[in-house]
């Protein structure tokens, strides 16, 4: 049987880190491609050097001509600007808007078939932009944001408790910029709340609370956090190891339930935009979209954050 295949749009950070990955885990072979003559070819070859020391047998190609994604079964898109210290994500919207449009035309017309999932910044609206242009059905356009938002929660919490990180489960929802919602309730290390261990840990709730309230701002900063020490461009391991969760979920099937930018047909209360919430990722795409309870904190959070993502998607007046 033929092994799964997966394209790589945008050969840059994230993009080398993706190859990689992908390389290491053995999820498929692996095709990149760039609008810059011979960097993909360059940067793939080096990675596909290292298969006799790491001992992957898929191939890891790069190629400047979208033909030879012809068949993947997995797209994944990078392509685009990053910010620079100072910038926010929605100040990409122009420049990433125009290069969306013509990768988006790619993929339509080389890779009709795949799974898509969008990297690119500002997430959102890259996202709404990409399955606009394509024209594929929502099950199989999604943009990562909130495993890697999640995953960064996660972290915090982890190294404020002394705990392993494979115990901490951390949600996050909500559009991936400054209004997203780490759901504090719902974090718990290995099924006990989080803040139950911190009232334990420091004896008093107030302080449990200022601590956790200092978490859940450093999540929400946590990009320009790593924008600001880098000096150019922005995190890239982290974005692409999440990337790579989902499209493992869609490849072998797992179903995992993973916090996915997903078009939202009522849930929540929003019609046709798309917002990061709890998926099941399996064979069929996003299989599930799952409609968690929320408080009325929470949803007000919630309401706030779509209309940010509502504002930012009709800027672009598709
Ligand atoms: O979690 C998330 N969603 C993110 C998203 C976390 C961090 C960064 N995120 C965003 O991903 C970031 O703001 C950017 O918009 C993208 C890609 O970030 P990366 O750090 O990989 O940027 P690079 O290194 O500049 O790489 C972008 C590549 C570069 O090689 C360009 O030549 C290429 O994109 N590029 C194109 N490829 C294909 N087609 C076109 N038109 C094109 N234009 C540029």
């Amino acid at each position: 049987m033929a092994r799964p295949k997966i394209a790589l749009i945008g050969g840059g950070q994230i993009g080398g880190v993706l190859a990689q990955l992908c390389a290491l885990r053995e999820l498929g072979d692996v095709v990149m491609f760039d609008i810059v003559e011979n960097m993909p070819q360059g940067k793939t070859l080096d990675i596909a050097e290292a298969s006799p020391v790491d001992g992957f047998d898929v191939s890891v190609t790069g190629t400047n001509d979208y033909k030879d994604i012809a068949g993947s079964d997995v797209v994944i898109v990078t392509a685009g600007l990053p910010r620079k210290p100072g910038m926010s994500r929605d100040d990409l919207i122009g420049v990433n808007s125009k290069i969306m449009t013509s990768v988006a035309e790619g993929i339509r017309e080389n890779a009709p078939n795949a799974f898509v999932i969008v990297i690119s910044n500002p997430l959102d609206a890259m996202v709404t932009l990409c399955q606009k242009v394509t024209g594929f059905p929502s099950e199989r356009v999604c943009g990562q944001a909130g495993v890697l938002d999640s995953a960064r929660f996660a972290a915090f919490i982890a190294w404020e408790l002394g705990v392993s990180v494979k115990d901490v489960t951390a949600i996050t929802l909500g559009g991936h910029g400054d209004t997203m919602v780490p759901l504090v309730r719902y974090a718990n290390v290995a099924g006990i709340p989080v803040m139950e261990l911190l009232e334990q840990k420091y004896g008093n709730a107030a302080k449990a609370e200022e601590v956790m309230t200092a978490m859940v701002e450093r999540t929400k900063n946590a990009g320009g956090e790593v924008v600001k020490l880098l000096g150019n461009g922005s995190a890239f391991y982290s974005p692409a190891s999440s990337a790579v969760a989902m499209a493992e979920s869609f490849l072998k099937d797992q179903k995992r339930v993973l916090p996915t930018c997903a078009l939202l047909q009522g849930q929540y209360g929003v019609d046709n935009f798309y917002v990061g919430v709890h998926c099941v990722i399996g064979a069929g795409g996003i299989e599930k979209i799952i409609e968690m309870k929320l408080d009325a904190g929470e949803q007000a959070l919630m309401d706030n954050s779509v209309a940010a993502v509502k504002e930012l998607v009709g800027s672009m007046n598709l």
